[in-house]
């Protein structure tokens, strides 16, 4: 077998049970994946230095080495908070009204892409796999390949890909997606992100596609299907059954007093459409006033990236919100939003999602959401909660039995509510025995073991002939 080497901007240590490390959806994923294999994991170490030496700090746990190079200030401002997160996070969500586009950004970006590729050149074996995550790092195959590497190298995109119109107001956007076409493999997560990106192919860079779904570009060949990314049914199944699942569970329904609980959890993420939620919600408590007292929201949502200025925006903005809804509608022994800015570890989570019999996930985009998996994986098997998701997550092609919202429309959002208040248990049961299928069969290991059996079976490139 060979090795699977991971490279993906954030390396984070895998954890025992219910890491609270592992937060972000690409990080609890890869951890999983990489314990099976011999893995190697490399990418930023989070931390800065003053001046970018390639040092890389080697670390053996829960059966994964990983690899991580510290980088400069100046790296960390025009690549993950510049160009990132920035330029392509806000693009590739649709939200060309937030990306800025500067030129230190691209340079920047392109700068750590060859740092990451100077650095871990090394370190790859002739039979190695290569497998690289997500947006960061889109330009690292064409670096790979100038540094000589004739691996397979595959690449999995875990956010959407925008359509064609959209990404065409990203300056250089040609470039970039050339660059995509050094890996061999590259996934996304569902059919629709593929389709805009074979589009874009098609009609910007002149490329064929085959009955097969193969691109030819000029000389060049690769494969591109969807994978769509699951969560680790066995450990989270675990994680859910363990005391601190338990004890998170009743302190939420202790503290709940027989109130229903819609639950939400998303990083702090102007893609997750939180301030749209409040609104469906609010717009609920204003339909409904009989219904006040009945039921509360709990939103927990851990800040992230709060470097970047749109995000101490959303977070503003939502502390007001949360406050006017609560200020409007609150009595002395009912607050109907409770907004909890911080994580919890992912047992307790399970806990939460348990107590819970609503779970409202309305992100305006997202390239899969895994928040949506765990809530029916965490269910009660015979008094089930009620998912209400965004007909626009990536989720809502595999969870067809939740309740579809269009996260922009506050009327639906308050009708969904309404309407899992009142299912009765024999529909609840019917629609989470046909998403909890998904869930356990669609889980990460049949993604990472799809995406890696491609890989393997990708075109091995042929040797170039000797110089003359
Ligand atoms: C990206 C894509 C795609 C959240 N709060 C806490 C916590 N979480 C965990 C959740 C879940 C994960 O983080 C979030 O995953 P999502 O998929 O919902 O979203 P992103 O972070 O935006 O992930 C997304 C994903 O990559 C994978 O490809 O699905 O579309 O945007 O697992 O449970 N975990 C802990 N404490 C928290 O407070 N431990």
């Amino acid at each position: 077998m060979s090795r699977l080497v991971v490279i993906s901007n954030r390396v984070s240590a895998p954890t025992g049970e219910g890491g609270a490390g592992a937060q972000g959806g690409l990080a609890v994923a890869l951890g999983a994946a990489l314990r099976e294999y011999r893995g190697l994991w490399f990418g930023w170490s989070g931390h800065r230095t003053d001046e970018f030496t390639g040092h890389i700090e080697l670390q053996r746990a829960h059966g994964v080495t990983t690899a991580t190079i510290d980088l400069e200030d100046q790296d960390v401002d025009e690549y993950y908070n510049g160009y990132a997160n920035r330029t392509l996070w806000p693009l590739f969500h649709y939200r060309i009204d937030l990306a800025e586009y500067d030129r230190s950004f691209d340079s920047g970006y392109q700068r750590v892409n060859e740092r990451f590729a100077e650095t871990v050149t090394p370190l790859i074996d002739q039979d190695d796999l290569v497998w690289v995550h997500d947006y960061h790092l889109i330009p690292l195959g064409a670096e790979l390949r100038a540094r000589g590497l004739k691996n397979r190298i595959g690449f999995f995109l875990h956010i959407p890909w925008p359509p064609g119109r959209l990404l065409v107001s990203l300056p250089d956007h040609q470039k970039l997606v050339r660059s995509l076409l050094a890996y061999d493999l590259i996934g996304f997560q569902t059919r629709e992100w593929l389709e805009a990106f074979r589009d874009y192919v098609v009609r910007e860079l002149g490329g064929n596609l085959d009955a097969d779904g193969t691109l030819h570009v000029g000389d060049r060949t690769v494969h591109v299907a969807a994978y769509p990314i699951g969560i680790d049914y066995d450990d989270f199944m675990e994680a859910s059954r363990s005391p601190l699942a338990h004890q998170a569970c009743n302190r939420l329904r202790e503290s709940a007093a027989d109130r229903k609980v819609i639950i939400g959890v998303d990083r702090l993420d102007y893609s997750k459409g939180l301030q749209e939620r409040f609104t469906g919600y609010q717009r609920f408590l204003e339909n409904n006033p009989d219904r006040h007292g009945e039921l509360f929201m709990l939103q927990i949502a851990p800040p992230t990236r709060e470097e970047v200025s749109t995000y101490e925006e959303i977070r503003d903005n939502l502390d007001g919100l949360s406050g006017r809804i609560n200020g409007a509608f609150a009595e002395i022994d009912w607050v109907p939003v409770r907004y909890v800015n911080q994580g919890y570890d992912r047992a307790s989570l399970a806990g939460f999602y348990r107590a819970a019999q609503i779970a409202l996930i309305t992100p305006l985009r997202d390239g899969m959401n895994l928040v949506a998996k765990e809530y029916v994986a965490a269910q009660d098997p015979d008094d089930p909660g009620v998912l209400i998701l965004s007909r626009f997550a990536g989720a809502a092609l595999q969870l067809k039995d939740a309740l579809l919202v269009n996260p922009y429309s506050a009327d639906e959002v308050s009708d969904a509510i309404k309407t899992a208040l009142e299912m009765p248990r024999e529909e609840r049961i019917r629609r989470w025995r046909s998403m909890m299928e998904s869930v356990r069969d669609e889980d990460v290991v049949k993604w990472r073991h799809d995406f890696v059996a491609a890989l393997e079976g990708a075109r091995i490139r042929e040797p170039e002939p000797p110089p003359e």
